[in-house]
């Protein structure tokens, strides 16, 4: 009898899907983002930041995944971007997809796409949406050595941000070594360290952001 691998076939599925998203991006441009992290480590937090910032320029479109609750698109769409929420029920991550379904054309029509996966270091990692890459969120406090203990999600992720770094006076964390572990398993990540207390390091994320958003549109131009 022959064996048949039912995860190779079902991220092979899911792959197909995040190819032909992929490719409606990349004709118009849009940007997207995928944020992974632990449960509770500021992605949402993290997300409204970004769209107060940068909202008056780019035309942005949050999806934000959890098991139950609408919560985070609401705290998202207060801001007055459009977000929503979906819920995945038992499910750990999201898959291509989803993330289809609640885009479709309209995707196209937002310069950015910001994806919250849900709060899960372990099975987001495999599973391609469609982004541009998958940004790896890791907080003071969480244990700095994360990312050696959960590497799939590291070297599946092209940036890190090490997150409320204003906590760093209370615990024994040192973003320091949150990012030399991170970067043990992937060297070429890109590195930020933001509060959204403080707030520290967010000019510095929401501009490379800006930057990848023009570069991104100027290659869909010239096609
Ligand atoms: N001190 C501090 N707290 C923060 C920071 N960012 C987020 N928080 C707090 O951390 C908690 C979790 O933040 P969320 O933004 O909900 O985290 P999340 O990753 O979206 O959580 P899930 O969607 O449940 O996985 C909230 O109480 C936030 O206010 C920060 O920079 N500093
Ligand atoms: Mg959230
Ligand atoms: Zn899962």
């Amino acid at each position: 009898m022959k064996k048949v691998d039912l995860r190779e076939k079902v991220l092979t599925a899911n792959d197909k899907i995040a190819r032909k998203n992929r490719e409606k991006f990349s004709e118009t441009g849009t940007l997207v983002l995928n944020l992974v992290s632990s449960p509770g480590s500021g992605k949402t937090a993290l997300i409204e930041e970004t769209v107060k910032a940068l909202k008056g320029e780019y035309k942005i479109f949050v999806i934000t995944g959890d098991l139950m609750t609408e919560n985070d698109a609401r705290r998202v769409a207060r801001h007055g971007v459009d977000a929503v929420q979906i819920s995945t029920g038992d499910a750990c991550h999201l898959n291509a997809r989803m993330v289809d379904a609640r885009l479709t054309d309209k995707g196209t029509l937002y310069d950015l796409v910001i994806v919250e996966n849900v709060g899960n270091l372990v099975c987001p990692a495999p599973y391609d949406l469609g982004e541009d890459f998958k940004v790896l969120l890791v907080a003071v406090g969480e244990g700095d050595d994360k990312p050696v203990k959960y590497p799939p999600m590291v070297r599946a992720s092209e940036v890190l941000v090490i997150t409320k770094t204003d906590l760093v006076p209370y615990t024994d964390s040192d973003p320091a070594r949150i990012k030399a572990n991170a970067l043990k398993i992937r060297p070429d990540l890109k590195v930020f360290q933001v509060s959204v207390k403080t707030p520290e390091g967010l000019d510095e994320w929401t501009s490379w952001l800006s930057s990848r958003l023009k570069a991104k549109k100027q290659t869909a131009q010239g096609k």
